[in-house]
C-alpha cells in the first residue's frame, strides 16, 4: 500500500508577507509555498490600485487578511501592526519583498546616473523597511521561535550593468540581515535572505534588457536555467520554520548556482 505524506511544516504558524504585487511577484510564489506547508497569511500591499492582483493571488491559499501599507511611512506600518494584534495577537514571521528605485537611476553609469535624492528613496523603501518593520512587530514574535526574511540580489556582491544604486542598497540589506540577527536572537527571532536569480517580475518589466539578463544566467548556471517563484518559496518556507532553527543571518543563494561560477564554459571566447 502506498502511503502519501504530506509535509506541513508550518502548520499553525502565522505570517505576514510585504510585497505581493501581482501572480508574478516572488513573493506570490513564497505565499503559496508557505500556505502549501500548512502557513496563515497576512498579505499587505502598497496601494489600492494592487488590492484586486493581491485578491487574485490570496484567495486560491485560502488568505483571509490582507491590509494596504507603504512602508516608506511610518503611521502605515503602525496601522498595519495594529491590524495584526488586533486580527491574530501575534505573529510567526514576516516576509519583506519590496525594493524600489526611481527608475532612471537604473540605467547608465552609476558615476553619472547617481543622485542623492535617489540613495535616499533606495535606502528609504528598500532597507530601512525591513528594519521598520522587526522594529514594530517584534512585540507580536518575542518568544515564539519567529523569522523574518528579506530578498535580496547578486547585484549587493559583485557589480553588474545598471543595478546601480539598487546593488549598494541590497548591500546594506544584507548588512541590516546580520544586524537584526545579532539584536533579535536574544528574543529567539531569526533572521535570513534569500538572495534570488532574476524572475521575470513586474519590478523587473521596467529594466532594459531583462531577457538578456535571464538568458544570460541561464547560459551560465550550473543548473542551465533560470529559477522560478516556487523555488524561492520553499526555500522560504525551510528558512521561516523550525527546520531552519539554527540558522540566522544568513544569505541563502537560490539562483540555480549562477553566483559561483566566474568563467561559465568559454563559449563566447575566441
Ligand atoms: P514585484 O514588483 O512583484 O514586487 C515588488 C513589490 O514591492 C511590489 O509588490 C511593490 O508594490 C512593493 N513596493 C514597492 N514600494 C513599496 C512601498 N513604498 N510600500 C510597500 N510596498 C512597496 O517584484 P519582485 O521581483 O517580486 O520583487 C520582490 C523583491 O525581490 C524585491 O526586494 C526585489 O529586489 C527582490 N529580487 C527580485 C529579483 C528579480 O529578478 N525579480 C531577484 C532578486 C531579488
Ligand atoms: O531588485 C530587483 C528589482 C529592483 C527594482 C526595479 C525597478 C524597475 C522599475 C527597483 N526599483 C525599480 N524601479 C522602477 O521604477 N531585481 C533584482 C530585478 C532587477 O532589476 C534590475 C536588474 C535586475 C536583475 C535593474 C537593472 C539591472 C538588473
Amino acid at each position: 500500500m502506498l502511503i502519501l505524506i504530506f509535509m506541513s511544516f508550518l502548520k499553525d504558524k502565522k505570517f505576514l508577507i510585504v510585497g505581493v504585487a501581482n501572480k508574478f511577484s516572488i513573493a506570490s510564489g513564497i505565499a503559496k509555498s508557505m500556505a502549501d506547508q500548512g502557513a496563515e497569511l497576512f498579505l499587505s500591499y502598497q496601494s489600492d490600485r494592487l488590492y484586486k492582483k493581491v485578491l487574485q493571488v490570496g484567495e486560491p491559499l485560502g488568505c483571509k487578511n490582507y491590509f494596504e501599507c507603504d512602508v516608506g511611512n511610518d503611521n502605515s506600518i503602525d496601522n498595519l501592526i495594529k491590524e495584526i494584534e488586533n486580527k491574530w495577537g501575534f505573529l510567526d514571521g514576516i516576509i519583506h519583498a519590496v525594493g524600489f528605485a526611481p527608475a532612471n537611476e537604473l540605467e547608465g553609469s552609476f558615476v553619472d546616473v547617481a543622485t542623492r535624492e535617489g540613495f535616499k528613496i533606495a535606502h528609504d523603501i528598500s532597507v530601512f523597511s525591513f528594519t521598520a518593520l522587526a522594529q514594530k512587530a517584534k512585540y507580536l514574535m518575542k518568544g515564539r521561535n519567529a523569522a523574518l526574511l528579506t530578498l535580496s540580489y547578486l547585484g549587493a556582491q559583485r557589480t553588474l550593468p545598471n543595478y546601480n544604486v539598487m546593488g549598494v542598497a541590497k548591500a546594506a540589506l544584507e548588512s541590516t540581515t546580520r544586524y537584526l540577527a545579532n539584536s533579535l536572537g536574544e528574543d529567539q527571532i531569526r533572521v535570513n535572505a534569500i538572495s534570488a536569480g532574476p524572475v521575470k517580475t513586474l519590478a523587473a518589466s521596467g529594466v532594459k534588457s531583462f531577457k538578456k539578463m535571464l538568458s544570460y544566467n541561464e547560459s551560465r548556471a550550473p543548473l542551465k536555467r533560470n529559477i522560478t517563484t516556487e523555488e524561492v518559496g520553499n526555500a522560504a518556507a525551510f528558512l521561516c520554520s523550525d527546520l531552519a532553527s539554527g540558522i540566522t543571518g544568513e544569505i541563502l543563494y537560490v539562483d540555480a548556482g549562477f553566483n559561483i561560477t566566474a568563467m561559465g564554459d568559454l563559449s563566447e571566447a575566441n
